[in-house]
C-alpha cells in the first residue's frame, strides 16, 4: 500500500563548531611572536521554517538525515574560521514537532515563517590568542570545537482548516473546493483521484477568509486501513466544522443514509470526539434529473434525523451561496472554541 506523509522521523544534526587554532607569529626581526591562533567558526544550525505554500511532509520522508555545515577551524595571524551555514527544512504550516524519544512536543509551526532551531550548532572553540596572559605568553591550548546538537524529531502534520469537506471518494469534493476557494484540484471521474489534502482560502464579503480542506480517501473500512485509511483524519481533528457531501448519483445502489452513517462510523472508530464535530451535510450532483428526482425524499429522511440537507450542485454551483452561508454562521457560532 501506497504511504502518506503526514507522519516523517528525521534525524537533525548541527554542525560542530570549528576547533581553536594553536599558532605563533612568526616574524623576522621578532624573536619570539605572540600566540596569534584564531577560534574556530559556530557549526551552523539546523533550523525548521514553516511555509503556507506546502501541504506535506512528503519532501522529508527522503533523505532521513539533515546536517548543517560545521564551522570552520580557526587559523593563524588571528584568523577566525568562518561559521557553518544553517541548514532550513520547510515544513507546512501545522506541523507539530516531537522529540522522538520522549514524544515530548517541542514545537507547534502555527504561521507561515515561523522558525524552531531543531539542532543547536556547537561553539566555535577558542584559539591559543585568547589564552594568553600576564604569565602565560606562549599558551599551547586551544579548545576543540563544540559539537552539533543532533537528535531524531517526529514530525506531524495537522493541518490548520476551518472547514473540512469529507465524502465518500467520487462524490465531488475536489469540485466542490475549486468552486468555493481559488485551489486548483485535480478532478476527474474515478474514485481516489485526490491523494494528500487540497487546501483553498475562501473569500466571502462582509466575512473573515477562512480555510476549507478536501479530505480524501475515506470509504467504510478506512479504520481498519482500507483505501488511504484514516491517515488524513487528523486534519479534521483542528477543523470547526466539516462539509459532509453526499452522492446518490452512481445507480440505485448508492443510499445517502447509509452513506452518511458509514463514514461517522469510521470517524468515530478514529476518534470518538469527532463525533460531535458539527457536520454540515450536502446532496451533491443536484444538477443531474436522477439526483434531482431523489433530492426531496432524501432530504426528509435526514429531516427525520433531524438533519438540515443542503442541495448542491460543485459543478454549476446551484445552492453553494445557501451553503456557504451555513457554513459561515456555524463557524462563527463556533469560533469562540476555536481550533480543536
Ligand atoms: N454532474 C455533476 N458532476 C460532478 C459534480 N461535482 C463533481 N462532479 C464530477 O464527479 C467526479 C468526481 O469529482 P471530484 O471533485 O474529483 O471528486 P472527489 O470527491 O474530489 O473525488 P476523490 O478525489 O477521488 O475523492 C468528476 O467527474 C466531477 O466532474 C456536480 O455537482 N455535478
Ligand atoms: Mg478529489
Amino acid at each position: 500500500m501506497m504511504k502518506f506523509a503526514d507522519e516523517a522521523r528525521i534525524h537533525v544534526k548541527a554542525g560542530n563548531g570549528g576547533d581553536g587554532c594553536v599558532s605563533f607569529r612568526r616574524e623576522r626581526f621578532v624573536p619570539r611572536g605572540g600566540p596569534d591562533g584564531g577560534d574556530g567558526g559556530k557549526g551552523g544550525d539546523v533550523i525548521l521554517q514553516a511555509d503556507a505554500q506546502l501541504v506535506t511532509l512528503l519532501d522529508l520522508t527522503y533523505p532521513k538525515q539533515f546536517r548543517a555545515q560545521k564551522g570552520s577551524h580557526g587559523r593563524g595571524k588571528d584568523q577566525s574560521g568562518k561559521n557553518g551555514e544553517d541548514l532550513i527544512i520547510q515544513v507546512p504550516v501545522g506541523t507539530l514537532v516531537r522529540d522522538n524519544q520522549t514524544g515530548e512536543v517541542l514545537q507547534d509551526l502555527l504561521f507561515d515563517g515561523q522558525r524552531f532551531v531543531a539542532a543547536e550548532g556547537g561553539r566555535g572553540g577558542r584559539g591559543n590568542a585568547r589564552f594568553a596572559t600576564s604569565t602565560i605568553r606562549a599558551p599551547r591550548r586551544a579548545e576543540k570545537g563544540e559539537e552539533g546538537q543532533e537528535r531524531w524529531l517526529g514530525l506531524e502534520l495537522k493541518l490548520l482548516a476551518d472547514v473540512g469537506v469529507i465524502g465518500y471518494p467520487n462524490v465531488g469534493k475536489s469540485t466542490l473546493l475549486s468552486r468555493i476557494s481559488s485551489a486548483k484540484p485535480k478532478i476527474a471521474d474515478y474514485p481516489f483521484t485526490t491523494l494528500v489534502p487540497n487546501l483553498g482560502v475562501v473569500n466571502r464579503e462582509g466575512h473573515p477568509p477562512f480555510v476549507v480542506a478536501d479530505i480524501p480517501g475515506l470509504i467504510e473500512g478506512a479504520s481498519k486501513g482500507a483505501g488511504l485509511g484514516l491517515t488524513f483524519l487528523r486534519h479534521v481533528e483542528r477543523t470547526r466544522l466539516l462539509i459532509h457531501l453526499l452522492d446518490v448519483s452512481e445507480g440505485s445502489s448508492r443510499d445517502a443514509v447509509n452513506d452518511f452513517h458509514a463514514l461517522n462510523r469510521e470517524l468515530k472508530a478514529y476518534d470518538p470526539s469527532l463525533q460531535k464535530k458539527k457536520q454540515i451535510l450536502a446532496l451533491n450532483k443536484i444538477d443531474l434529473p436522477s439526483v434531482r428526482e431523489k433530492a426531496v425524499d432524501i432530504e426528509n429522511q435526514f429531516e427525520k434525523m433531524g438533519h438540515r440537507l443542503y442541495l448542491i450542485s460543485g459543478q454549476t454551483g446551484e445552492g453553494v451561496e445557501e451553503l456557504l452561508e451555513g457554513v459561515l454562521l456555524t463557524i462563527e457560532s463556533v469560533s469562540d472554541q476555536g481550533h480543536g
